[in-house]
């Protein structure tokens, strides 16, 4: 039995951060997958289902629907150690998932798109895609700074930033082509987050 339903695009970071976090919960939900410009995605945009117009989106018992994956893992964790209750702790976890947002992702994440998702290859010029790797490598260095000699992104333990950071630097090399032999301590960090109890793949979708 579950109460949580969660809209999400099983190639998608953002998606997996959700799908990441409520493994470690151990929290069931029922999955509605949607993949881009399928009939469903669609079909959810049509009818309104996509407050904010992106995946993932987290629907709750009553129906009220939680977008923007960030919220959601704050959501989801709020009462618990992922989510820090100390004042500053959380303020240096949230720190972390808006720079996430609003650095990262829109450099790690779009290059990988630009080489995986075959609609999007006219946009990745050869300037575009070198300057996004030279401005990656830049944001993955403050990262491996943080890391050298800290376990966790924002404080002493696991939290929502290393859940939200996690999805797409782990696939950074694989799939965005940086150069991951630069970053030591972020290739150590990524072992220790595959390693918590609970822990799945990104192509882990539940049935
Ligand atoms: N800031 C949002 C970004 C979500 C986002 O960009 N979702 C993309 C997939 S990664 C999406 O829903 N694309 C489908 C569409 O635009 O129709 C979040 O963190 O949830």
């Amino acid at each position: 039995m579950t109460d949580l339903t969660l809209y999400s695009m099983p190639t998608s970071g953002n998606s997996y951060k959700v799908r990441l976090l409520l493994a470690l919960l151990g929290r069931p939900y029922r999955h509605i997958g949607m993949e881009y410009e399928s009939p469903a995605l669609e079909d959810a945009h049509a009818t309104g289902k996509l407050p904010l117009k992106k995946l993932p989106v987290l629907e709750l018992p009553d129906g009220t629907r939680i977008p923007e994956s960030n919220a959601i893992l704050c959501y989801l964790a709020d009462g618990t150690d992922w989510l820090p209750a100390d004042p500053v702790k959380r303020a240096q976890t949230l720190a972390w998932m808006f720079w996430e947002q609003n650095q990262h992702e829109g450099v790690i994440a779009v290059r990988a798109a630009l080489i995986f998702y075959v609609s999007r290859k006219h946009l990745a010029t050869p300037e575009r895609m070198y300057e996004l790797l030279d401005r990656g490598h830049d944001l993955l260095g403050q990262m491996e700074t943080r890391l050298a000699d800290h376990d966790w992104i924002a404080t002493d333990r696991p939290t929502v930033a290393d859940i939200s950071l996690y999805a797409y630097t782990h696939s950074s090399g694989e799939k965005g082509g940086f150069d991951m032999t630069r970053f030591p301590a972020i290739n150590r960090w990524i072992e220790r987050v595959a390693a918590l109890p609970g822990y799945v793949k990104l192509t882990d979708i539940p049935a």
